[in-house]
């Protein structure tokens, strides 16, 4: 039974993954507890906010981060007491991180570490993936426990990144079968990295050094090759599920629309920085001889703006041959440790920070007529809960589900910029973006963690949320 303190958000528009409605919202301790036509409860309540005017939504969903996770050198800059309280700024409620394992580790510790980071200082909900950097019996086996008890039910796999994270084929192979058995999601990293250390090394003997080379060295055929091969291995274990993360080409996107057209469980992500920044105008920031691009080093790379990447993006989310946006959140501050890169692209720790700004950026989408207001919610909220097992406590306001919402007014603004966002980064990727629409409220189970511009959360609120498998296979 639900008991504590009853608080009614009305007034607002609720909008889900199938459309918007005039619905008040009655939340009793950290649960929803009932919809109610506007107007309708006639009981007391300890709490009434007025949505008036907003959109009342799902708290977003975020399965794509990295707090805190040592790489490149270096480690992530936001911890996940950082990390977190900056997500609760931009409208995010729940976020799933990688746990790390490299080559000779066992499963089960680095998990324990990933615990011990997140345990007592995140702000919001959270759950794991396990990045499985070296592919051997025992991490073979560790995935069948970490399945069955530790609600892990994803694993991650390099295809870059040799001598680092790298699996070949026949390790993605062995992993696939034992995910097709256990059923776990396979996550992709797909890019074809011993070609890439190849060009890379001839770019370096040529000179090329600035960061533009970063993106020029990891070309869009070699992302889709690796698609095609992660669909094709996936196929061979026995249609074992398939979620290729970061896709930022064209081509990986037509070969995995095609595979969902025969009604794979194949599926797919992409994130804000492919939609909005570009090779030419980010990773080439300031020209020959500018180290300025450095910020925008990740991988996947920004793709060309003289190709038709950002339109294909836009449009595979609103056909679901992209299902989800998440932000692959790995920060690395500009000052101290992009620098490690300066002289040599191929030594800026890849990634960046976007977990504060997802929502507002594919609302953006909404505004400019990219993607429908629901498909907003749905990829950024309900289907990545579904993807991984956390629906219906997550990804919805419904009965039974966790108090987890945002009240969003769609007529304020966001101005993006380093000196005004949350996260533990000196600089932004977005930095001057104005866009329409605002994060207002933010509830997490209940509890009002920002509301105006006040932050009233705390490192240690938020709980790990043991995931089931994939609820989003078809
Ligand atoms: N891939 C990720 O998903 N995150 C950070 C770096 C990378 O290559
Ligand atoms: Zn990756
Ligand atoms: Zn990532």
């Amino acid at each position: 039974m639900t008991t504590g303190r009853r608080t009614l958000v009305e007034n607002g528009t609720l909008v889900s993954s199938t459309g918007a409605v005039r619905t008040d919202v009655l939340i009793e301790g950290e649960t929803v507890v009932a919809l109610l036509a506007p107007g309708s409860f006639a009981f007391e309540v300890d709490t009434r906010i007025d949505a008036t005017g907003c959109y009342v939504l799902p708290g977003g969903v975020d399965v794509h981060t990295h707090m805190e996770m040592p790489f490149g050198g270096t480690e992530a800059s936001d911890t996940f007491a950082t990390g977190t309280r900056a997500a609760a700024w931009g409208g995010t409620t729940t976020i799933v991180d990688f746990v790390v394992q490299r080559t000779g580790e066992v499963v089960e510790r680095a998990l324990e570490t990933w615990h011990a980071k997140a345990a007592g200082n995140s702000a919001i909900d959270y759950g794991f993936h396990m990045i499985l950097g070296g592919v051997d019996d025992d991490s073979l086996t560790a995935m069948d426990s970490l399945v069955a008890h530790e609600g892990i039910t994803s694993f991650k796999l390099f295809m870059a990144y040799p001598g680092v994270f790298y699996s070949d084929d026949g390790q993605i192979l062995r992993a696939m079968q034992r995910a097709t058995d256990n059923g776990a999601t396979i996550m992709m990293h797909a890019e074809n990295g011993t070609a890439i250390d190849v060009l890379v090394q001839q770019a370096l003997a040529r000179g090329d050094t600035d960061p533009v080379f970063h993106g020029t060295t990891r070309p869009a055929a070699l992302e889709a090759e690796a698609v095609n091969r992660a669909i094709a291995l996936a196929d061979v274990a026995g249609g074992t599920p398939l979620y290729v993360v970061h896709v930022s080409a064209s081509q990986a996107l037509e070969r995995i629309a095609t595979e969902r057209a025969k009604g794979a469980n194949v599926f797919a992500e992409t994130c804000p920085q492919y939609l909005y920044l570009t090779l030419e105008d980010h990773l080439g920031a300031g020209g020959p001889g500018s180290f300025e691009g450095a910020k925008y080093a990740c991988s996947t790379p920004l793709r060309s703006r003289h190709e038709p990447h950002a339109a294909d993006l836009w449009r595979g989310l609103r056909t679901d041959d992209l299902a989800v946006v998440s932000t692959d959140h790995c920060p690395f501050c500009f000052k101290d440790q992009k620098q490690l890169g300066r002289g040599d692209f191929s030594k800026i720790p890849n990634g960046m920070g976007g977990v504060e700004h997802r929502m507002d950026l594919v609302h953006q989408g909404v505004v400019d007529g990219h993607l429908s207001l629901q498909r907003w919610v749905e990829t950024c909220s309900t289907t990545p809960a579904r993807m991984f097992g956390m629906y219906p406590r997550k990804g919805t306001v419904s009965p039974g589900s966790d108090a987890d919402i945002v009240i969003y007014d769609p007529a304020a603004t966001t101005r993006i910029s380093a000196e005004t966002h949350h996260m533990n980064i000196d600089y932004s990727a977005f930095e001057g973006f104005e866009l329409t629409g605002s994060v207002r409220t933010v509830l997490s189970r209940g509890a009002v963690i920002l509301d105006r511009g006040t932050y009233s959360g705390s490192p240690g609120h938020g709980r790990f949320v043991p995931r089931g498998l994939s609820q989003y296979l078809r």
